[in-house]
């Protein structure tokens, strides 16, 4: 029965005339009801416990609260201790709830019956598919090398499968998506122009700022929750805000200029930037001559590239260009281009960071109030353990690159990612990792264990990761949902979702060094297991004992806290979260102690690392392929209230914004006989063609691009909410253009053009 607005007032009104009655009975009944077993107050409050997480709806890590009555995860709440959330979620993180209680989760580990590329397995013991597995690995070990299997991770639980078992297991071939599929480009221009790298939250000192240039970075859209909270707080402050993206952002809505830029030119706008600062006299000298070298090699080098040089290429006019410098340096050291994260964007990514972090520099900001502040990492030891046989980077969002050098070990097997051929350096890249599964080059892969990894949406031309699936002779996946990548794997393990596990601490590199502690909440859903666990009995049955001579998870984790001189009892009596102080800005270091540790210890503008590799030691601008006559540039990004590939199912998001659209200009969609609405094909220039998706006619965007949201269009899933939903971005990147330096997957080299649906 559904109560009108009128009778719920009056039933209320009933009630509360109930209550106050009832209070008045009074102390003396209370307690004799009490010695009859009656509880008072009613709603029990005993029975609310409060667990600390960290929240994985993203890759940020917002620290967080888990409500939990009788044994359900009611709510979920920013914890109000913790340096990245303070206190709020995004929409995504409220709706963990909601991931937890998705009715279309994996419960049983499966194992396959008929075809790979077909949903056809049977339910199995968790005994069984474990033997099974370990069974596979341990031949394809004993058969070909440890480095026979290739090992994908992602999800902030990847610890245990990106970092752990597969150097336990002796394998080189660890690939995270957030390496050469997001921010490789700029850790490696980081670490060569600072000799640190970035890492995973950006170290922009918002609080401080009054400039700032987003290039790119969809800030809003791209909702990183705290950066969003800083974000907002700064334009409250007054900063000013100038955004270059060739489509009318959330943020560009929130700025004084908008530059629509023509895609693929950015790096010509930051070189005459630079050039003006220069000419002109406006960099910051004093800054230049303490902590750099090479300055005078750069001013040399940025003379041709003035504004009127810059103005056709980038279609943004040559005074606005000057004007914007000029605003910059008016500003300095409180202006600040922040480095973006999703860097791989043309193929020439490191040459493009690599200006962009000089521009910074010739404005004096790094290390600097308003500019980029230096993160530090708490220091906490490992779980002790034998060496592993091999020592590889293999990245990740927090993670470093390794500089110019190749980084194998001397006397173990080498990477197959084509590290020191394909490209120069940098942590493995996880694409280049498909080819050898195909070609047996420069030596075959024959096993896959994919973990938190979206394999058909995460990773560019599904055509040739399905090739891929089909050659290898063992595919283990370990998911919590049933993706559509599943049905090519030969044995499924069921994880259990962030909320009903331990995990790896989450130490981070931030302003405010800190760690935070991820328990779980509620019991997992029967026959699904945490990470640790799984890895653990995989590692027994492979041998691998050694590595995991901890009793329980909650040793391991004592054991690492106790090195800081922490246990897990006082990381919850600290609120889930311990910080320690940091060393944000130049003069916390002390004189002889350089926070740059490039071999010249100073910030290497011209660096001698890429011209002895054969590289542009200064930055250059290289011109992108245009799109032929009749096709638009394919341009991807974020929605507020979606993760990557792997929300589209979630009940509550999947209610707020179920489908993509793909935005198109609006006189073009007129041109095309287009309206607002209308669904279309997108066809690639391989012919590759998407599924129906909406279109959206904009004056946002220009005319020769057109914008998706990423991570929709699941076809095959057995997700009942996402499938057939919308177009999938990455299908239609069946090609990508490889950063020669970092092996970064340039992916906006794709045309597409509209067909109308019939
Ligand atoms: N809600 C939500 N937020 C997220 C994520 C998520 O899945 N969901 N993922 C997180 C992760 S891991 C990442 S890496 C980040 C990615 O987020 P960002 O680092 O912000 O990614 P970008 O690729 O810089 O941003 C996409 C923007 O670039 C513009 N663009 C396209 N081509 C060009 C060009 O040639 N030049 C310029 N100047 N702009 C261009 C697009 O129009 C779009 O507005 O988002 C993070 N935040
Ligand atoms: N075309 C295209 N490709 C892209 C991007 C893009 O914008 N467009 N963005 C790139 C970027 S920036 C990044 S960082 C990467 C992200 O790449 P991924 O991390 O691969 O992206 P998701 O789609 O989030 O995939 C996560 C997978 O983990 C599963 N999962 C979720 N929770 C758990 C869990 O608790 N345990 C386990 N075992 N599995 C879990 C999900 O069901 C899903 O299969 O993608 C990159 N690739
Ligand atoms: S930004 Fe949102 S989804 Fe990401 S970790 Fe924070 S609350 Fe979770
Ligand atoms: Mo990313």
């Amino acid at each position: 029965m559904k109560l009108t607005r009128r009778e719920f007032l009056r039933r209320g009104g009933a009630l509360a005339g109930m209550w106050t009655g009832l209070s008045q009975l009074g102390e003396p009944v209370l307690a004799f009801l009490r010695t009859r077993g009656a509880r008072w107050p009613w709603y029990r409050p005993d029975e609310v416990r409060i667990t600390y997480n960290y929240c994985d709806m993203c890759m940020w890590r917002c620290g967080m609260l888990v409500y939990t009555v009788n044994g359900r995860v009611v709510k979920v709440e920013g914890n109000p201790k913790d340096p990245k959330s303070r206190g709020r979620l995004c929409g995504r993180g409220q709706a963990a709830v909601a991931h937890l209680y998705d009715p279309d989760r994996l419960r049983k580990p499966l194992i396959r019956t008929g075809e790979r590329g077909t949903w056809s397995f049977r339910e199995a013991s968790w005994e069984e598919a474990l033997d099974r597995a370990a069974e596979a690995l341990a031949r394809l070990r004993d058969q070909y090398g440890p480095e026979s299997v290739a090992w994908f991770a992602h999800t902030t639980g990847d610890f245990w499968f990106g970092d752990y078992l597969p150097l336990a297991f002796g394998s080189p071939n660890v690939g995270k998506p957030a390496t050469g599929l997001c921010l490789t480009p700029r850790e490696v221009a980081a670490q060569i122009t600072f000799g640190r790298g970035i890492g995973g939250h950006e170290p922009v000192d918002w609080e401080n700022t009054r400039y700032i240039v987003l290039i790119g970075n969809h800030i809003g859209e791209n909702a990183h929750n705290t950066v969003m909270q800083d974000f907002a707080r700064a334009l409250a402050q007054g900063a000013k805000l100038v955004v270059v993206d060739p489509r009318y952002s959330t943020a560009a809505m929130k700025a004084h200029r908008w530059l629509p830029i023509k895609p693929g030119t950015d790096t010509a706008l930051l070189l005459a930037w630079m050039n003006v600062l220069i000419t002109e006299g406006l960099y910051d000298r004093e800054y230049i001559e303490k902590y750099t070298v090479g300055f005078e090699r750069l001013a040399e080098h940025i003379r041709p590239f003035t504004p009127e040089w810059a103005a056709p290429i980038t279609e943004i006019p040559a005074e606005v260009i000057r004007e914007v410098a000029r605003e910059m340096a008016a500003h300095r050291p409180q202006v600040v281009i922040p480095p973006g994260r999703h860097v791989v964007w043309y193929g020439n990514d490191t040459q493009r960071m690599r200006a962009l972090f000089i521009l910074n520099v010739l404005l004096g900001n790094v290390g600097r109030r308003g500019g980029l502040y230096l993160p530090r990492a708490p220091a906490l030891d490992p779980y002790p353990h034998p060496p592993f046989p091999v020592e590889v980077a293999a990245g990740g969002c927090g993670a470093a690159a390794v500089g110019i050098r190749i980084p194998d070990t001397p006397g173990h097997p080498p990477r197959a990612d084509g590290v020191g051929s394909k490209f120069a350096t940098g942590p493995v890249v996880i694409q280049e990792l498909i080819e050898p599964m195909i070609t047996g080059q420069p030596y075959p892969i024959r096993g896959l264990v994919v973990y938190g990894v979206n394999l058909f949406h995460s990773i560019p031309n599904v055509p040739r990761t399905i090739e891929a699936l089909k050659r290898l002779e063992f595919v283990l996946a370990i998911d919590v949902l049933p993706q559509e990548h599943l049905a090519w794997a030969d044995i499924v393990l069921p994880e259990a979702t962030f909320l009903e596990r331990y995990d790896e601490l989450w130490v981070a590199s931030h302003r405010i060094p800190y760690i935070a502690l991820r328990e779980p909440a509620v019991e997992p859903l029967p026959d699904t297991r945490p990470g640790w666990w799984i890895a653990r009995e995989l590692g027994l049955r492979l041998g691998l004992a050694d590595y995991f001579q901890w009793s329980s998870i909650e040793e391991y984790l004592n054991t690492r806290l106790m090195s800081v001189g922490l246990s897990l009892d006082r990381l919850r009596e600290a609120g889930g979260v311990f910080t320690w102080p940091g060393k944000p800005y130049l003069e916390d270091y002390g004189e002889g102690e350089t926070p740059f540790p490039t071999p010249s210890g100073k910030i290497e503008i011209y660096s001698e690392a890429l011209a002895r590799a054969g590289f542009d030691p200064l930055p250059v601008y290289e011109p992108v392929e245009e799109p032929p006559p009749g096709y638009f540039r394919l341009l991807y990004g974020r929605h507020p209230l979606h993760t990557f590939g792997k929300t589209q199912n979630n009940p509550w998001l999947a209610e707020v914004y179920p489908e993509n659209e793909v935005w198109v200009n609006d006189e073009m969609a007129a041109a095309l006989g287009l309206k607002n609405g209308d669904r279309v094909l997108l066809e690639n220039q391989d012919g590759v063609r998407s599924g129906p998706v909406r279109v959206r006619a904009t004056p946002r965007i220009r005319k020769d691009a057109v914008y998706l949201v990423h991570g929709f269009g699941h076809r095959g899933s057995r997700l009942s909410r996402a499938e057939g939903r919308g177009a999938s971005d990455n299908l239609l990147i069946t090609r990508y253009r490889l950063d020669p330096i970092s092996g970064g997957a340039g992916m906006r080299v794709n045309f597409v053009r509209l067909i109308r649906e019939v």
